[in-house]
């Protein structure tokens, strides 16, 4: 089967949201439903899951790196990202994230899903796969979700920021809630072990320590210089100078509205919330975590 190219989707018209299993989701994640809930899991899969935004490609480009860097240079030269590590409910025309990771010739297979953990396709969890979840405070994950929607013409129109931001604290985003999604993600881990919980600050604070985190998760015995070596060409500008990570070859994103590696930075919210936005925002954040012991740093 041939798997079609990103770069050949004509794809213009943004998607309306629905209800969709309790969040709200646009078609593009829900068409190939049926496939995405029987996905055969592996046992040594590697699911990347994340709330959109939150640095999903960051740590797709590490982990491709860390099984994948060394000797297939073809790979890092000519394959973005998106087709290294599938999106697995994504469903752009004939383009399905199911499809391209049943055709991944690696092992093991890096997927990348922006699903909240009780709608992962129960295979991973009776395969016991391993899972890598990022999770990044709210309202820089708000800010970054907004230029997204606004470059991205197969999501929802966000309206002004304002109005994103009232969105976002209603969790009516694609994916749902955030905040359903970092504390369903967090109280997961308390009872499955094959789940590393990482935060983007973190990653941003020191990358290198992170790396090694997921060594370790991973069992990957990577030596010293080959780590500094990916710690180096995983930072921002070198991300955003690869064209293999930093999505320039998709077409349905306008990087002359935001570019997909924007800012990259832990406290961007504060050049965009007003003093009553952060007011309202902090009081909302307070209701609706209050049941949860997940903890986000707003700067570092
Ligand atoms: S997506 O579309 O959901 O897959 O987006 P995702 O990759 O999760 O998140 C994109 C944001 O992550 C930032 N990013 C990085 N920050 C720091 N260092 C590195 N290397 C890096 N790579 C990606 C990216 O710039 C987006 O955040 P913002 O705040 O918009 O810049």
């Amino acid at each position: 089967m041939e798997i079609p190219d990103m770069a050949s989707l004509k794809l213009h018209s943004r998607p309306e949201m629905f209800d969709f299993e309790g969040i709200s989701m646009t078609h593009f994640f829900t068409d190939n439903w049926e496939e995405v809930k029987n996905f055969q899991a592996r046992p040594d899969d590697i699911l990347i899951a994340t709330y959109p935004k939150a640095g999903t490609t960051w740590v797709s480009y590490i982990l491709d790196l860390l099984y994948f860097g060394k000797g297939d240079l073809e790979r890092q030269t000519s394959q973005p990202i998106y087709e290294r590590v599938p999106f697995l409910e994504s469903c752009f025309q004939d383009l399905k994230g199911t499809e391209m990771a049943d055709h991944l010739p690696t092992s093991p297979r890096l997927i990348k899903t922006h699903l909240p953990v009780h709608l992962v396709p129960k295979s991973f969890w009776e395969q016991n796969s391993r899972i890598v979840y990022v999770g990044r405070n709210a309202k820089d994950n708000a800010v970054s979700y907004f230029h997204f929607d606004r470059m991205n013409k197969v999501q929802p129109e966000p309206g002004d920021w304002n109005n994103f931001l009232e969105k976002f604290m209603k969790g009516k985003n694609v994916f749902g809630p955030w905040y359903d999604h970092v504390s369903g993600w967090w109280e997961k881990k308390q009872t499955y072990s094959n789940l590393l919980y990482l935060f983007y600050e973190d990653l941003v604070e020191d990358t290198g320590r992170e790396v090694e985190r997921l060594c370790s998760f991973l069992s990957l015995s990577t030596s010293v210089e080959e780590r500094e070596k990916i710690t180096k060409g995983v930072q921002f500008d070198a991300m955003k100078q690869n064209n293999m990570t930093n999505h320039v070859t998709i077409p349905f994103m306008d990087f002359k509205i935001s570019p997909f590696m924007r800012k990259g930075k832990v406290g961007d919210w504060k050049r965009h919330f007003t003093v009553a936005q952060n007011e309202e925002f902090d009081e909302v954040y307070k209701q609706k975590m209050k049941k949860t012991t997940v903890e986000f740093r707003t700067e570092i």
